[in-house]
């Protein structure tokens, strides 16, 4: 049986890996952070699931975590993610999502001794690494240029991935991740604002939605799907970075018209406006990215579509809005 350690297990794709890797017969540790957090009791619905506490601030919490585990493969998913919050808390964003990724790349490199390879690294890195996009389509080839805190520390725990492989021949992968959603996606970010939002307005729950940059672009697919090919990064002989995405791209305009016409709201204009508090210093105005390596190496496409993705996270939100409401 082999065993795998994830960080950031209460998290959307956390719990998507965790259960991905249960049915595949492994034995899943995940990673749980900070005193009574409300988050654990998510993850500890997961059968078979075993939570060990620590915080990836914390080096010495990582080796007693990799210690405890003793993993074949380690899935470094936590961070603090969310990239507007970035700019109100650029320190801590610097120590979780950049130096995090050190400390847990030291805590593995620690425990394997004299083989390098003994455990499989994966680090996620993001699409928001290439910011001020310089190439469109985005391959792996293409310059990075991150336009927050959060896009400059994912390059770092990036690059720093790269030069463990290099430095000290670690099997250490790196998946560049486009955005990606399901009906676990935390409320604050767009998609599920918006998914949320339309299944209130659409019960009488909520008047209106305010939003920022409607015009931005994003290539949006199902984190259920992006699980599968972190894992079958290492599965692979050979450790290497991979764009993971869809290939195609939609505005927030595309979202808030597929979204309301699934409860049958045909002039969503009607329901939302635009409020700067929601606009960002610094945008990243189009995410497209070109996920042919993936394809070829690791056999991996995307199965949901957007239109499939964004029904179904409205269904799913309007049963847990109609089961709240009673
Ligand atoms: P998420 O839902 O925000 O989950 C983040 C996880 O990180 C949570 O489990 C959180 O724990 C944990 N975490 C935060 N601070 C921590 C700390 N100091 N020590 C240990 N754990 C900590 O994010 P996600 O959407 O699942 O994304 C997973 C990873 O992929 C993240 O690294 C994200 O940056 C990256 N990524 C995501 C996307 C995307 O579109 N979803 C795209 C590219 C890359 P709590 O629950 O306790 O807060
Ligand atoms: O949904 P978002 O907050 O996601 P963002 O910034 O693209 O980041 C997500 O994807 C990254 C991969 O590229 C991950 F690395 C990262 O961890 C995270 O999962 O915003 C998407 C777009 C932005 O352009 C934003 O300006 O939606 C625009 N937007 C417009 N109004 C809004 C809003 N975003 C949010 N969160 N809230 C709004 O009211």
């Amino acid at each position: 049986m082999k065993r795998a350690l994830i960080t950031g297990v209460t998290g959307q794709d956390g719990l998507y890996l965790a259960e991905l890797l249960l049915g595949k017969g492994y034995e899943v540790y995940g990673l749980v952070r900070g005193q009574n957090n409300p988050k654990v009791e998510v993850a500890s619905r997961i059968p078979g699931l075993k939570l060990l506490f620590g915080d990836l601030t914390d080096l010495s919490s990582l080796l007693r975590a990799v210690h405890t585990a003793q993993p074949d493969e380690v899935y470094n998913l936590g961070a603090i993610s969310f990239v507007a919050y970035s700019w109100e808390n650029a320190h801590l964003t610097s120590d979780v999502t950049a130096k995090g990724v050190l400390n847990m790349l030291e805590a593995v490199r620690l425990y394997s001794g004299d083989e390098p390879g003994k455990v499989r690294f994966y680090q996620a890195s993001s699409s928001e690494m290439f910011g001020k996009v310089q190439q469109v389509p985005q391959t792996e080839e293409t310059l990075l240029w991150p336009r927050s805190p959060y896009g400059v520390a994912k390059v770092y725990g990036h690059y720093m991935t790269i030069n463990y492989r290099e430095s000290y021949g670690m099997h250490a992968s790196s998946g560049i991740l486009f955005n990606h959603e399901s009906p676990r996606r935390g409320p604050e970010f767009v998609t599920r604002k918006v998914t949320r939002a339309v299944a209130r307005i659409s019960l009488g729950l909520q008047q209106g939605l305010e939003l920022g940059n409607l015009d931005a672009r994003r290539d949006w697919g199902f984190a259920g799907d992006y699980v599968e090919a972190m894992w079958l990064m290492l599965q692979q002989d050979e450790a290497d970075d991979y764009v993971i995405a869809t290939g195609e791209t939609h505005s927030i305009r595309e979202l808030l018209e597929v979204a309301f016409k699934r409860v049958g709201i045909d002039d969503w204009e009607q329901h939302v406006t635009q409020n700067p508090a929601f606009m960002r210093p610094a945008e990243v105005d189009l995410l497209i990215g070109d996920p042919a390596k993936a394809a070829a190496k690791l056999g991996w496409t995307p199965k949901v579509g957007f239109e499939e993705l964004i029904g179904m996270m409205v269904d799913s939100d309007l049963a847990e809005q109609r089961a709240l409401a009673g």
